[in-house]
């Protein structure tokens, strides 16, 4: 069935999870839904903050323009707009667009009768986002930990928190993250070009089965994990990276606040080296 057809036919009613009939209907391509337009409305209203924060100055330089949380000295009080209010109300528009965003998802995937692999993995990366904003400013005591929007200025966050811990490699659950992400990429690579290689043949030669796709890791390492097991085994990685990176950040500060390299001062002292 062409695509545009299987479209027609499952544009049906249903599946919403509030709101019944009323924002029940597509916009061009894009399913709308009460989430489709709180996505819409907050994202409205974050951009034209960003926008209104970069018109106060001090420049319109893409990469330089910065909307700064409020000095730590307001802890977590509200900040005037033009000290951090800004950033406040922006991130609150934020969340609020990424979990609309999440939940017109989950809507879509009800109307298809599909699992909701999909938003429960942009969850994870909101998760990631709600760590750096709000759960980490809250538990060192002041919004002025989070990260500004801004280019450039959220590099110099992460450099700046970086060193702040001296050395952030020496970060144990940072290099779980590193190495999750790390893993990814090469499963990534590994099953593109696994599929690419049985599915895309040259002219005039056949497509090969799932398997060969089998064979071929069974033959190069003695074990496959399978056609549907590589796209766990890719949420998995996938979904555990952003989750130890969230670890790895909330850790610094509010559990440990001397530098990385201190940390491994456990290894020196075990008694078995003495
Ligand atoms: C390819 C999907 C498309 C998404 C894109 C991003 C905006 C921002 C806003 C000017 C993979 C759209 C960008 C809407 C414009 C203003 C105010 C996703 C794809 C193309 N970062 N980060 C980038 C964000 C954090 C870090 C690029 C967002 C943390 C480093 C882009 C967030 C830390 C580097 C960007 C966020 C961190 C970047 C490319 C939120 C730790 C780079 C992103 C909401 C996670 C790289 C100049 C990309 C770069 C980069 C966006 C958070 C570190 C501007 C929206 C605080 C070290 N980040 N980032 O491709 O070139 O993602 O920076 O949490 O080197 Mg970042
Ligand atoms: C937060 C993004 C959420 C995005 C959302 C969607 C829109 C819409 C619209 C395109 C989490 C937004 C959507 C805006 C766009 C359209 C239409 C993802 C988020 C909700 N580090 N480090 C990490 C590495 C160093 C430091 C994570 C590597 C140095 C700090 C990852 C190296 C120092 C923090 C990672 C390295 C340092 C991190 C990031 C190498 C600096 C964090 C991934 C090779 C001197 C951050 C939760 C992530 C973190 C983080 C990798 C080096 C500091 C594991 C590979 C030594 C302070 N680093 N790092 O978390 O854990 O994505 O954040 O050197 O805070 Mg690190
Ligand atoms: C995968 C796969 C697979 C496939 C695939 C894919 C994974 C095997 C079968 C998919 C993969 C790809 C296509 C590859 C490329 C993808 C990436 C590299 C990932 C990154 C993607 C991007 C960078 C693109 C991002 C683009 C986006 C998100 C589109 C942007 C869209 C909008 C701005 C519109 C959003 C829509 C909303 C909010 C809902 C509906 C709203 C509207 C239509 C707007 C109008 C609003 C209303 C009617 C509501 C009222 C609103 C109000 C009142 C406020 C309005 C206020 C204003 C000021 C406007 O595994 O299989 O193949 O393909």
């Amino acid at each position: 069935m062409a695509l545009l057809s299987f479209e027609r036919k499952y544009r049906v009613r249903g599946g919403t999870l509030i709101g019944g009939d009323l924002f029940d209907f597509w916009v061009g391509p894009f399913y709308v839904g009460f989430f489709g337009v709180t996505a819409a409305l907050c994202a409205a209203v974050g951009t034209a903050l960003i926008v209104y924060g970069a018109s106060l100055g001090p420049t319109w330089d893409i990469w330089r323009i910065s909307i700064d949380p409020p000095d730590v000295s307001y802890g977590l009080r509200l900040a005037p707009l033009q000290e951090g209010g800004l950033w406040q109300v922006i991130t609150f528009f934020a969340l609020g667009s990424f979990v609309s965003w999440a939940l017109r998802e989950v809507e879509i995937a009800r109307k298809l009768g599909i699992g909701l692999h999909v938003p429960v993995a942009f969850s994870m990366a909101i998760f990631a986002y709600f760590t750096l904003e709000v759960i980490r400013p809250i538990w060192m005591g002041a919004w002025g930990y989070g990260f500004p929007y801004g280019i450039f200025s959220h590099l110099e966050w992460v450099s700046n928190t970086g060193y702040k811990y001296v050395n952030f490699h020496y970060n144990p659950v940072h290099m779980v993250a590193i190495t999750l992400f790390f893993t990814t990429t090469f499963a990534l690579a590994l099953h593109g070009s696994l599929i690419l290689s049985a599915v895309n043949p040259g002219k005039g030669e056949e497509v090969k089965t799932p398997e060969h796709e089998d064979s071929f890791f069974r033959d190069v390492m003695g074990y496959s994990i399978g056609t549907l097991g590589i796209h766990r085994l890719g949420l998995f990685l996938a979904l555990s990276a952003v989750f130890f990176s969230a670890v790895c950040i909330v850790i610094s500060g509010p559990i440990w606040s001397q530098g990385w390299p201190e940390w491994w001062n456990w290894w020196k002292n075990l008694p078995i080296w003495s």
